[in-house]
């Protein structure tokens, strides 16, 4: 939409850097953390790009203060951080750690300390090894009663300092990689069935512990975070126009909707129940989900679009071989049969990755999401995962400058047209460990000095220069993006 004058990000905009304890923190094995399920995952021989593994990261757990001074130079509002479970709980249930309590607090102390808001998530993967040994993890309802625990008990500690609340990071993205296509753990193959069901306990532990919350009147905001590629049909076949019905139903509304209303969209779940993959759901549980929607915010990590077009009960399904060597081009069309396929747009670039670069995208999303929801949302990642070159020193990052920079104007356009926008978080702060993809994927506005070995690099942190220039957006409250 065409509006003679733009308007400005609203005053109180929270502008914001994430991470997750994993990707950042290292120290995997001390003040009594125990194992969690990546501990154990990435030393699967082929796992993780160049067998990378975590136990030293980037040493945020040593280094926090450092990072946290780095973030106030920059002027960032908000700090979006990951608690380890297991340094909580290090069997995931039983003894307390108090010294992963402390940490946590000194944590949240330094963000307070520069008025760096602190927006907790409270579980982004890293499951307690102990609960995958005992009962299979998120397989068994069991979980449910362990996390609401754990929860609870991050917001007796530190309920009282912490007003932003993500109960889970990306579940449409753990539980299919982790059941379907091997690629996190458990390391399942097309467990179809348990893909579903997992994904229900999520929904259920989720709902619990957002009706706990409340119940505990801290008066902070308690939401959650999904990984969203809004979509296009790929053209105006009416075919493809309901392959893209189909893609919103399955991959985005299956999640979204329980967190907006409480409950499975109708017809992807009739789609699931006949192929004998839909969740078991009891009574008390329908309305449990209603009595916990909708949450105070939606998250929303936007890294991409998709296009979607129909696909043949006999057409493709998931790949097993994802891009995750950053060769442009050797990512292949996936999709759900007898449903939809995503093949590539034609009218986008993409990164190395091969994910589709669309800053429209973003406000098609946010629109989206109002449009069905109408609620506040929170980008709680965005940005752009590049391979950077330190010259002299120095880290010259205008792809990475261009890319905010495009996704924020659109994110301004779709506050004027109405999105209740609160917050964006660049991913990420400092770069960090990708999951899949080691160091070479970097995504921070300050550089760490180290690669895939363990014992490389000296950890020394290097601002580049979209470190300087999203300071001066921040600064301006987003008023030269134009510039
Ligand atoms: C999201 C995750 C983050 C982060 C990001 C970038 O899915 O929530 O933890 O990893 O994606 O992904 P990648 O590192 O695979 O490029």
């Amino acid at each position: 939409m065409y509006f003679e004058k733009k308007s400005e990000f609203p005053k109180d905009f929270l502008w914001d850097a994430a991470s997750a304890a994993y990707q950042v923190e290292g120290a995997y094995l001390e003040d009594g953390k125990g194992l969690s399920i990546w501990d154990e995952f990435v030393r699967i021989p082929g796992k993780t790009f160049k067998g990378t593994v975590g136990d030293k990261a980037v040493d945020h757990y040593h280094r926090y203060k450092e990072d946290i001074a780095l973030m106030a130079e920059c002027g960032l509002k908000t700090y979006r951080f990951s608690i380890a479970w297991a340094r909580i709980f290090p069997n995931g249930k039983g003894e307390l750690n108090e010294k992963g309590i402390n940490f946590y607090n000194q944590l949240i102390d330094e963000c307070l300390k520069y008025k760096i808001e602190p927006m907790v998530t409270i579980y982004h993967w890293d499951l307690p090894l102990a609960l995958e040994k005992e009962y299979g993890g998120w397989e068994s309802e069991q979980i449910i009663d362990d996390y609401l625990n754990y929860a609870t008990t991050l917001f007796q500690h530190f309920g009282k300092k912490v007003i932003y609340w993500i109960t889970f990071n990306e579940q449409n993205v753990f539980a299919r990689l982790g059941w379907t296509l091997g690629q996190h753990p458990p390391g399942k193959i097309n467990d179809q069935k348990m893909f579903y069901q997992v994904n229900h306990h999520i929904n259920i532990a989720h709902a619990k512990t957002v009706l706990a919350y409340r119940k505990m009147n801290l008066g902070g905001k308690i939401g959650v975070s999904f990984a969203y590629s809004p979509s296009y049909s790929l053209d105006c076949k009416p075919e493809n126009g309901l392959a893209k019905a189909d893609y919103d139903d399955l991959y985005l509304y299956w999640y979204f909707d329980i967190a907006g209303y409480g409950r499975y969209p109708k017809a992807a779940y009739n789609f699931l129940e006949a192929q004998g993959y839909a969740p078991t759901i009891t009574k008390e549980e329908e309305e449990l989900l209603k009595a916990a929607a909708p949450v105070d915010f939606l998250g929303i990590n936007y890294y991409k679009t998709k296009v979607a077009q129909s696909n043949p009960i006999d057409g493709v399904g998931m790949d097993l071989n994802a891009n995750n060597s950053g060769i442009k081009g050797s990512g292949k069309v996936v999709g759900i049969p007898g449903a939809y396929k995503n093949p590539s747009n034609p009218f986008l670039p993409t990164t190395s990755w091969d994910w589709a670069i669309d800053p429209k995208g973003l406000r098609l999303g946010c629109r989206n999401l109002t449009s069905r929801y109408d609620l506040p949302i929170v980008i709680s990642e965005n940005g752009l995962g590049a391979i950077d070159q330190l010259e002299n020193g120095q880290i010259h990052d205008a792809y990475r400058i261009e890319y905010i920079q495009s996704h924020l104007i659109e994110l301004k356009n779709a506050i004027q047209e109405g999105c209740d926008i609160i917050a964006y978080c660049v991913w990420s702060f400092t770069d960090l460990l990708s999951w899949l993809n080691g160091y070479q994927k970097r995504y921070g506005l300050v550089y760490v000095d180290r690669d895939e070995k363990e014992d490389s690099g000296s950890l020394d942190r290097i601002k580049k220069d979209s470190f300087y220039w999203y300071k001066k957006i921040i600064e301006t409250n987003g008023k030269d993006l134009e510039e």
